[in-house]
């Protein structure tokens, strides 16, 4: 419609200016001829009473005269006469012009002493009339008095309204008209072609045969349709052959690599399209209040740093928050942007959520809710009502926005975490023929925990919408069905390890994330050397033993307690003051949450109370750097690390340990590993530790330290072949091949 009016617009306004220009020209010309009739009536009744008022004025009598004047007052059109005598005085007057009278009438004396006539318009009362004085002559030439004939020209304007009227209608009726004409033709020669041709290509998209649907289109439209089925026609053998060679470079390699992993992905998804929807997303734009100028950056997240490369592998689109105060200026019409910006690989689209649904979706819901919930911390989860709601409505609207995007073809949709537990369901309602797994980042709990949750139910609902449910560890898997044949009515399907409701599936694997061989993401090697050896002499640590740990500030990561441990640590085995430096990085998060808030100040608190109580000369046992850091920063504290520290007190995998580990391509360094992460399951090389025990976590910082060298890179070594082997690709691509199992795309 927009289109029609845009074409219309122009002939529209031609037409109306045109037809009002005439107009104006036709009323002028009506007025004119109608103001002539008037006066010429006008005279010629005052020109045919002239003998009668003669009469009346010779003979002297008043009755006579009065009777011509109230002739006039039963006329249709209003109209009126008055009679002079040859001193200008009124003698007989209609009676509806009675007040006429006191109208100052300067000319008078001059039209009976020259004998004129005259004839002018004037105003009676509210009235606009028009006037015409006759003298009455005696034979002998002397004016014997006057009469006046005053006529309404009210019925002029009538006239000249209704000729206006009729302009106007006529004027309304072919703009109709056009409007019309031009929506037919446009219809007929536009949008039927292209709405046929658009059938047309989803047929063909859906590989359905030229005999069943042939291109109905002939001249232009045609043409072009054709050279779209050629092209498309080459993509489709392209693609078939980019998957056929990578089944066959797939059977070749053996360690999981990006490549293999997009050869991977040809092969086992084919055309079916590749979607992610998380709620952190790969890249923010913020406007650094410093620099005044828009930044692109990684946030802190174990998603992102697991998801990116995958990506990067084998495109398709990101479906996130966008939460960058700068994100709106790199997106199109469509909230779309290509990253890395500058090769790009795969579509991110940004969702935008405003202040009160952030508020109640993620800070609320998600995070007080679901995130302590889920980690056994004793933090107390906190459900509000007016959070949930939020959460639903942010749930649906994301479930739009990926919705729209979907092709027609059964596309992969692979979602992250507790922030979308609802989207599963939404999205199959909808599009059933999606294949859609969730990956559960956190750990899950016990049904008995899981059960304080207020929505429980619509949460598990949601989540067995999907075809598969993943998690990093078996025991969680075992958890997740224990919760949903308690909770739930259901069958839980104890072999295939699946949860079947109402008839619907949802199968349950538990697949480790890792990380991409950290060591790749720079490429000039010489920069990170550079940097280990600027970081060495900004903090004095040449001969130091250098203990190092990364972390999101989250009361879940064991901040506080590995300050405790490491003031037990000094306490308990002083000859190691000055000799170990503890470098910690430390990136605020959710900080809207008083929780967060609370903590962030507790570690300053706690920190610049242990490093007064030992500070000796420019030596201090803490170097508490809180602020984000890229990844290419992060780099270089990995490679100077003696050790490594991670002391979770609940992490559903923990991706900072496998970092670590796979940047010691030299077996140096040692991980020290709380027990209560998932990646303990796998880092058997590492020191284990139970980080509530603070006693035993400051003895196992001096094991570690004093460990034989041998035994280290054993350990290192053995940590090493398990994090390249089982990398993040190899995750990917272990979800993918169970899903085609699953669901035989
Ligand atoms: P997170 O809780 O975010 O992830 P984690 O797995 O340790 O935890 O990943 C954190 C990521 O952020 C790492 O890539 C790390 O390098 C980065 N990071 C940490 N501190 C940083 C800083 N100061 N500046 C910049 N970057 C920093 C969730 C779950 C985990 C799970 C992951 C992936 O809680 O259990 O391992 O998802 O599934």
């Amino acid at each position: 419609m927009k289109r029609v009016l845009l074409f219309v617009l122009p002939i529209l306004i031609i037409v109306t200016t045109v037809f009002t220009f005439f107009g104006i020209i036709q009323v002028a010309f009506e007025k004119e001829r109608l103001l002539d009739d008037l006066k010429r009536k006008t005279r010629s009744v005052a020109e045919s009473m002239e003998l009668s008022v003669k009469h009346a004025l010779l003979s002297g009598n008043r009755k006579d005269a009065n009777y011509l004047a109230e002739r006039f007052q039963a006329r249709e059109r209003f109209q009126g006469c008055v009679i002079y005598d040859a001193q200008g005085k009124v003698i007989a007057i209609t009676p509806r012009f009675e007040s006429w009278k006191e109208k100052e009438k300067p000319y008078l004396r001059s039209l009976i002493e020259h004998k004129l006539t005259r004839g002018e318009p004037e105003q009676f009362q509210e009235l606009s009339v028009y006037s015409y004085i006759l003298p009455i002559l005696n034979d002998d030439g002397t004016t014997l008095g006057l009469v006046e004939i005053i006529h309404d020209t009210a019925y002029v304007f009538t006239r000249l309204g209704a000729l206006w009227r009729g302009i106007s209608i006529t004027l309304i009726i072919l703009v109709v008209l056009i409007l019309l004409i031009t929506f037919l033709i446009q219809r007929h020669i536009f949008v039927t072609p292209v709405q046929r041709l658009t059938e047309w290509f989803l047929h063909f998209q859906k590989g359905e045969t030229n005999e069943k649907h042939p291109i109905k289109e002939k001249g232009v439209l045609g043409r072009l349709a054709n050279e779209v089925e050629q092209i498309a026609l080459s993509l489709r053998v392209a693609r078939r052959s980019i998957s056929d060679e990578a089944q066959v470079r797939l059977q070749k390699e053996d360690l999981w690599t990006e490549s293999k992993l997009r050869n991977f992905i040809h092969a086992k998804l084919g055309e079916n399209e590749f979607f992610v929807v998380s709620n952190r997303e790969p890249y923010m734009h913020v406007i650094d209040e410093e620099m005044a100028k828009p930044q692109c950056v990684r946030p802190a997240s174990g998603v992102v740093t697991a998801l990116h490369p995958i990506l990067c592998a084998c495109g398709g689109m990101w479906v996130a928050h966008g939460s960058g105060n700068a994100d709106k200026k790199f997106v199109n019409s469509k909230d779309k942007l290509g990253v890395p910006s500058d090769d790009i690989l795969y579509i991110l689209k940004r969702v935008w959520l405003n202040k009160e649904e952030e508020a109640g979706y993620y800070f609320g819901f998600a995070n007080e809710g679901l995130w302590p919930l889920c980690h056994i911390t004793h933090t107390r989860p906190i459900f509000r009502e007016t959070d949930w709601q939020m959460y639903k409505k942010v749930n649906q609207k994301f479930a739009d926005s990926i919705i729209e995007e979907l092709p027609t073809q059964s596309p992969f949709i692979f979602i992250q975490d507790y922030h979308f537990t609802l989207l599963g369901k939404m999205i199959k309602e909808r599009r059933p023929d999606a294949t859609i797994a969730l990956f559960w980042h956190i750990p899950w709990p016990n049904p008995e925990i899981f059960s304080i949750c207020p929505y429980q139910e619509e949460i598990l609902e949601g989540m067995l919408g999907c075809d598969l449910i993943g998690f990093h560890v078996q025991n969680h898997c075992n958890n997740f069905l224990d919760t949903a044949n308690r909770l739930l009515e259901s069958r839980v399907d104890t072999e295939k390890f699946s949860v079947v409701r109402f008839g619907k599936e949802t199968f349950v694997r538990s697949f480790p994330i890792s990380v991409n061989g950290y060591s790749t993401q720079t490429d000039r090697k010489s920069e990170p050397l550079r940097q280990v050896k600027k970081i060495k002499e900004e903090f004095d640590l040449q001969d130091k033993i250098v203990v190092v740990s990364v972390d999101r500030i989250d009361y879940t990561k064991g901040l506080i307690e590995r300050v405790l441990a490491i003031d037990r640590f000094i306490e308990k085995y002083p000859h190691y003051k000055k000799k170990v430096v503890f470098i910690q990085l430390a990136a605020p998060s959710r900080t809207h949450i008083k929780r967060y808030h609370d903590l962030i100040s507790e570690i300053d608190e706690l920190v610049e109370k242990k490093n007064w109580k030992y500070l000796e000369g420019s030596w201090k046992p803490i170097i508490y750097l809180k602020k984000h850091f890229s990844p290419e920063d992060i780099y270089p504290y990995y490679l100077l690390a003696d050790i490594c520290i991670v002391s979770s007190l609940h992490d559903g995998m923990n991706l900072v340990s496998k970092e670590y580990v796979s940047c010691k391509k030299d077996l140096s360094g040692a991980l020290i590993l709380s027990q209560f992460t998932g990646a303990s399951r796998e880092l058997t090389g590492a020191v284990l530790i139970n980080p509530y025990s603070i006693e035993e976590f400051a003895d196992k910082i001096r094991y570690t330290i004093e460990m034989p060298l041998d035994e280290k890179k054993k350990r290192m070594e053995n940590m090493r072949r398990q994090v390249l082997e089982h990398n993040i690709y190899r995750w990917a691509a272990d979800i993918v091949n169970e899903l085609v199992a699953l669901k035989k795309i």
